[in-house]
């Protein structure tokens, strides 16, 4: 089974295309943020679906009312998202108007040091509210395998945890599996790598061996 998200945070289309078709056999899944749909533009993420067939996640960290989140979030369905991920501290209704158009991946703990200054404090609230409107997954921290495994043990069993902070940020692959992650988001050890298929296929193979 293919675990690895490639998070591809560059501004060029041709570079993202390039690394995308580099990789792709080693994804389950490419996941575009601010810093690509504002270099190349939204129709990025049909072109990366239709060159290399993969699902698309849109990291926006949608964070407002539900008109606003509903509005933003229509039109990144419509270029052809499978995913989109949602911030949960603004709360059910905002984290709703998006589920209501298509698969949610919440934000319950982030990676850096400062998201334990009021994500972290949050955290069992945010579980226990992805617990009731069940989407697709959740995101949390490579970079503190124990706060990953705290949170499987809360999470029900359906709900998928992508964790980002591998590589670059410091996390490990084989530490965030055995806390039970289900998806490895790795974005710098991959694409700025001298040969991102390489570093892709290694970690693609570390996935495979401890999975
Ligand atoms: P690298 O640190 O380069 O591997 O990239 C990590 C990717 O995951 C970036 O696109 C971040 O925006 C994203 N991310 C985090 O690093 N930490 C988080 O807590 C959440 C995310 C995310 O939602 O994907």
């Amino acid at each position: 089974m293919k675990r690895l998200v490639l998070a591809l945070d560059v501004y060029e289309k041709e570079t993202a295309l390039k690394v995308a078709g580099e990789t792709a056999r080693y994804l389950w899944a490419i996941k575009v943020n601010w810093p690509l749909i504002l270099g190349s533009g939204l129709g990025v993420i049909g072109e990366l679906k239709r060159e290399t067939g993969l699902p698309i996640i849109a990291d926006l960290k949608l964070a407002d009312i539900p008109n606003t989140n509903r509005l933003i979030a229509s039109r990144v369905f419509r270029a052809g998202a499978d995913y989109i991920i949602t911030h949960g501290f603004v709360g059910r209704d905002s984290v709703r108007a998006v589920m209501e158009l298509g698969e949610v991946i919440m934000v319950t703990e982030m990676s850096h040091p400062g998201a334990r200054e009021f994500l972290q404090p949050s955290t069992d609230g945010l579980i226990e509210m992805a617990n009731e409107l069940e989407p697709f997954g959740i995101v949390a921290p490579a970079t503190r395998p124990e706060r990953v495994s705290y949170i499987r043990r809360k999470l029900d069993k359906s709900i998928k945890i992508l964790t980002p902070g591998v590589g670059a940020q410091g996390g490990s692959v084989h530490k965030v599996l055995r806390a039970g992650a289900d998806y490895i988001i790795v974005g710098r050890s991959i694409y700025t790598s001298e040969s991102p298929r390489e570093s892709a296929r290694r970690i693609y193979e570390e996935i495979g061996g401890s999975g």
